[in-house]
């Protein structure tokens, strides 16, 4: 049953104990604020020193780290898309965030998976739409074939919570 798959919460991505966390990060892949800075200061001076090897990251595409002082064992760092107008392929460009990394997940045997919301920051994605395309695309992954047993949204704030749990409500439990 992927409903049991998934959970909302609300709190500190940086804090969870799970197989891999998700970064929102930017195409250097060097850091930034937001999520990302917070990652990279818990996770220490080693994370950055993995990130300058891996030649940056095109937007919609991810990569994987190991955690180095995070209690997660992995970190998937995807580029969601800035926001311009929804006319130039945002939309796709965040569904293919949560896409590729899952696939890395799976191509790691990755079983529990924390993601932020990707892009509802400094990049200014619409929040409630976001959380819709990171439900749908999540759902559909699970019902492939998948390493992933738990997924957690990560929701910063009581709003991006209560966005998370509509967008599941009207996917999942097919609820208005
Ligand atoms: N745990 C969970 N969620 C968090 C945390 C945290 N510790 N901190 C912030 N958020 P953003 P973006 C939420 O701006 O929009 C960076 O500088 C936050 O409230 O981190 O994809 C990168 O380097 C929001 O809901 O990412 C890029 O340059 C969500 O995470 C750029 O920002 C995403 O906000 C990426 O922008």
């Amino acid at each position: 049953m992927i409903p049991g798959k998934i959970a909302v919460i609300e709190g500190d991505i940086t804090q969870l104990t799970v197989d891999a966390i998700v970064n929102a990060a930017n195409t250097s892949l060097l850091g930034g604020g937001g999520v990302d800075g917070a990652i990279h200061r818990a996770a220490g001076p080693g994370l950055l020193a993995e990130c300058r090897g891996l030649n940056g990251c095109k937007t919609g595409d991810a990569k994987i780290t190991q955690g180095y002082n995070l209690p997660a064992d992995w970190v998937i760092h995807t580029v969601g898309p800035v926001w311009r107008d929804g006319n130039h392929g945002e939309d796709a460009l965040l569904a293919s965030c949560y896409y590729r990394s899952l696939e890395l997940a799976k191509d790691y045997q990755i079983r529990t998976i924390a993601f932020p919301a990707i892009s509802t920051g400094a990049y200014g994605f619409p929040p409630e739409r976001a959380a819709r395309i990171a439900v749908g695309t999540v759902k559909q992954v699970l019902e492939g074939n998948t390493t992933i047993e738990q997924v957690f949204f990560v929701c910063f704030s009581k709003l991006s919570y209560n966005h998370y749990r509509q967008a599941v409500q009207e996917i999942l439990m097919n609820k208005e």
